[in-house]
């Protein structure tokens, strides 16, 4: 197998001579973008079909949602929650309507919100449970990815997410994921909440097994312990749902959201639960300085009016199932596996021909940008604004990558 030589661009190498190398990116240089197009800054163009570990679900610089921060950029934009300003009861009503909710509590990045939800989860099995102080557990699934806070880490089983990143943070147990059994068995007395994405993203797009999660609800609901969805990625239409736990009919005590909740301008994330959970909070025991501000506010009510209407769902489930049949089409040609829901798919490549990192540097020579998971996976996930004949040119593009390498 040969590593595909690709030309750095100059921008890329300044970039990397001023920044820790915490990622390693394709060499692209992006200099614009709208809907699912990006163009480098040589002015080649190519389908986005990361979109930005899905906060791009309404595409780059959605009308709406641009032309409402421009609004709020010439007003207001920060205010601290110490104070209330005009644009906060609108979208913390609508989200919370938005997820069949009582109350959302508005953070910036989904590993903040992520934290949110076990620090409530924890006070509500102290104050409301009765679990001892101190003694609260939490249970996880096997190849989680829920952020990169150290508390978080603690619970990973990925050596690059987690490695001597210690000392972790204890009260976390782990079991597999899609074993129902295996989870109701983890459950004891001091268990307050269990965390699961109801996709697994960065494990491969993985969906659960049918029955799983209602079996987790059931547990839940039995043992008096919560279930808290972690639909950051999963979430606000990227499966052909507003949230994937509901191909499932099931409803989580917590969603945790983020990504696109921020409509790709600003970082906006949240927890949306009834008040007998959130309502354990009292003044001054949470917060962050730029949780609920107004330009996030602002995008965020646009937002949620974006997903009111169910055009994205309805567009997610319509063209997944053009993505889905395309990539099926190419098992036994290249592609092992293909898992998924709507515009949302993981493909397991024939590690004989590529890596998922080949693979996608071939993807965009092609004009294609995407991103490899693990080994051989690759995860595509285009903005829910493309359209059927970029979904061809895409998926013309996988075909062509896997037939010139097992051309050899
Ligand atoms: C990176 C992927 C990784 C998430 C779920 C919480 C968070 C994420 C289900 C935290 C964030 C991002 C983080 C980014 C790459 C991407 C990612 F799964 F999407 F591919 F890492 F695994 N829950 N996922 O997916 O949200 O704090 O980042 O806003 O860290 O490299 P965040």
């Amino acid at each position: 197998m040969t590593t595909v030589d690709m030309r750095t661009p100059a921008a890329l190498a300044e970039a990397e001579r001023w920044t820790a190398h915490n990622y390693h990116p394709l060499p692209v240089v992006i200099a614009d973008a709208e809907g699912a197009w990006v163009t480098d800054v040589d002015g080649r163009r190519y389908l986005d079909f990361l979109a930005g570990y899905s906060a791009l679900n309404f595409g780059h610089r959605h009308p709406a949602l641009i032309s409402a921060a421009h609004a709020q950029l010439d007003r207001l934009t920060l205010t601290s929650r110490a104070f209330v300003h005009d644009q906060f009861a609108e979208f913390c009503r609508r989200l919370a309507q938005l997820c069949g909710k009582d109350l959302v509590l508005p953070m910036n990045t989904g590993a903040e919100a992520v934290e949110t939800a076990i620090k409530v989860a924890r006070k509500w099995g102290y104050r409301v449970k009765g679990v001892p102080a101190g003694q609260a557990n939490i249970v996880v699934a096997e190849n989680n990815f829920h952020g990169r806070t150290t508390t978080i880490v603690s619970f990973s089983t990925d050596p690059d997410a987690r490695d001597d990143f210690g000392p972790y943070t204890p009260g976390f147990t782990i079991v597999p994921y899609g074993d129902a059994g295996a989870l109701a068995d983890a459950v004891d007395d001091h268990t307050v909440a269990v965390l699961l994405e109801p996709i697994q993203g960065e494990a491969g797009v993985l969906v659960p097994p049918p029955g799983y999660l209602a079996a987790v609800r059931k547990t839940c609901t039995e043992r008096n312990v919560l279930f808290i969805a972690d639909e950051i990625q999963s979430g606000l239409g990227r499966t052909g749902r507003t949230f994937a736990i509901e191909h499932d009919d099931v409803v989580p005590d917590m969603y945790v959201l983020g990504k696109a909740l921020g409509g790709g301008i600003v970082p906006v994330s949240a927890v949306a639960a009834d008040a007998d959970v959130l309502g354990v909070l009292e003044p001054g025991q949470h917060g962050s300085t730029f949780g609920g501000n107004p330009l996030a506010c602002a995008v965020g009510t646009e937002v949620v009016k974006l997903l009111e209407s169910g055009t994205f769902q309805q567009r997610s489930a319509a063209l997944g199932e053009q993505l889905h049949a395309g990539l099926s089409a190419l098992i036994g040609h290249g592609v092992m596996a293909v898992r998924g829901r709507g515009l949302w798919a993981g493909v397991d490549i024939d590690p004989a021909l590529l890596t998922g990192r080949q693979a996608c540097e071939r993807l965009a020579q092609r004009g294609v940008l995407a991103k490899d998971t693990h080994g051989s996976t690759i995860r595509l996930a285009p903005p829910l604004v493309v359209t059927e004949a970029d979904l061809g040119q895409a998926l013309a593009a996988v075909k062509a990558v896997l037939d010139e390498a097992r051309a050899g």
